[in-house]
């Protein structure tokens, strides 16, 4: 195994890998990781929901579905003054990615405006933006990239091929065409799946496939093992074996060696040994904050004890000069007035 990184993997590799005996592949996708990252530094997102529950997509696993009744309570898009300071205070935390998601199908052209000041405001404060508001065409990329934003995360979620069981209101296409959309305003992409949903290992090789084969790997690949929610139809999936959670972890590594795999939904259901298993296997990256968009997440200083006890090191994110100089001037723009007047009241 060279380490170069390629894009024309064939299902025959990724299903051998995935077959190999466990630490044999945990040999490989550490050695692979040793030539792209420090082993022992983690990149450290804060996710926030920007506005919550209510969406009209059917995603089997997912809480905020309108059309599961899960008891969460609907929130309307937040004030931009209230997503900063919560930024704030991520950045306070020790995050250095800001990471927003919404509930929507797709940003509606009076959201545009919103979503594009939180983004501007955020990176003001010095930190990678990232966003998730569900489909986005040529135009709405450009704007979000014209703000600053530095990701957008848009996820396969699973296999082609299993894809119809789990979502029926999207098409696997329409998730790539907003991925090429992305990247052609120059965006990174924040693209990845969910292990636990009832697939077979076939599947999980199949979204490494198509993540794998795509012209440019995702920077950024989070890999999340359901979380079963109640009133959700995957609430009652049978636990998903943690081997083959760390395995997908693992050949995500080995077939993206350059890319941030994420450990992400899940870990309040994870050991401290599982999650040090995972970054021996090539995740570098987690989100950090007591909650994920709507679901728990472990407690910030239980991490900071976990990285302790491992001897990880946050990532830091360098923030130069010149960027600086910019974000200082994209905040001016948006000035406390703006900032002020834009409570959005509209639920959408
Ligand atoms: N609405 C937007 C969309 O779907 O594109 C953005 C938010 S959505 C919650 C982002 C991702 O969270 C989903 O694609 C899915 O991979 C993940 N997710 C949602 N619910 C989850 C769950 N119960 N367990 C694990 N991952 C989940
Ligand atoms: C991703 O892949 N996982 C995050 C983020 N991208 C937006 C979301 C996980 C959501 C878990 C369920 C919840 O908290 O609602
Ligand atoms: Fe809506 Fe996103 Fe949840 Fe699907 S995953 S129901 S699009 S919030």
């Amino acid at each position: 195994m060279s380490g170069a990184i390629r894009n024309d993997w064939t299902r025959a590799e990724v299903e051998a890998l995935f077959s190999q005996p466990f630490n044999d592949l945990l040999f490989q996708a550490q050695t692979l990781h040793r030539q792209y990252f420090n082993p022992n530094e983690v990149q450290v997102s804060t996710l926030c929901s920007i506005k919550t529950g209510a969406c009209p997509e059917d995603c089997a696993y997912c809480p905020q579905s309108a059309r599961y009744d899960t008891g969460l309570e609907r929130e309307k898009l937040m004030a931009v003054d209230k997503v900063i300071e919560e930024a704030k205070a991520a950045k306070a935390s020790g995050a250095t990615r800001f990471c927003m998601g919404a509930a929507w199908r797709s940003p509606k052209g009076k959201d545009m405006p919103y979503v594009t000041h939180m983004v501007k405001g955020v990176k003001a404060l010095g930190m990678e933006t990232c966003m998730t508001l569900g489909m986005l065409d040529v135009e709405q990329a450009q704007d979000l990239k014209a703000a600053g934003l530095d990701y957008y995360n848009h996820n396969l979620d699973t296999s082609p091929e299993f894809y119809g069981d789990i979502i029926t209101t999207r098409t696997y296409q329409d998730r790539l065409t907003t991925l090429a959309n992305v990247r052609a305003a120059g965006m990174k992409v924040c693209c990845g799946g969910i292990v636990g949903m009832g697939e077979e290992e076939s599947d999980r090789a199949g979204l490494l496939l198509q993540l794998a084969n795509m012209a440019e790997h995702p920077e950024s690949v989070p890999i999340n093992m359901l979380v079963r929610v109640e009133g959700t139809p995957l609430a009652d999936q049978a636990e998903l074996d943690p081997f083959d959670f760390i395995r997908t972890v693992a050949v995500a590594r080995i077939l993206m060696p350059a890319s941030h795999v994420r450990l992400s939904a899940g870990r309040e259901e994870m050991n401290d040994q599982m999650q040090a298993l995972a970054f021996l296997a090539g995740a570098n990256s987690i989100f950090y904050g007591e909650k994920l968009l709507t679901t728990p997440n472990p407690e910030a200083n239980k991490d900071m004890q976990l990285f302790q006890r491992l001897g990880i090191k946050p990532e830091s994110h360098e923030v130069h000069e010149t960027e600086q100089e910019q974000t200082e001037a994209l905040l001016e723009k948006v000035t406390e007035a703006q900032l002020d007047s834009v409570f959005y009241n509209a639920a959408s």
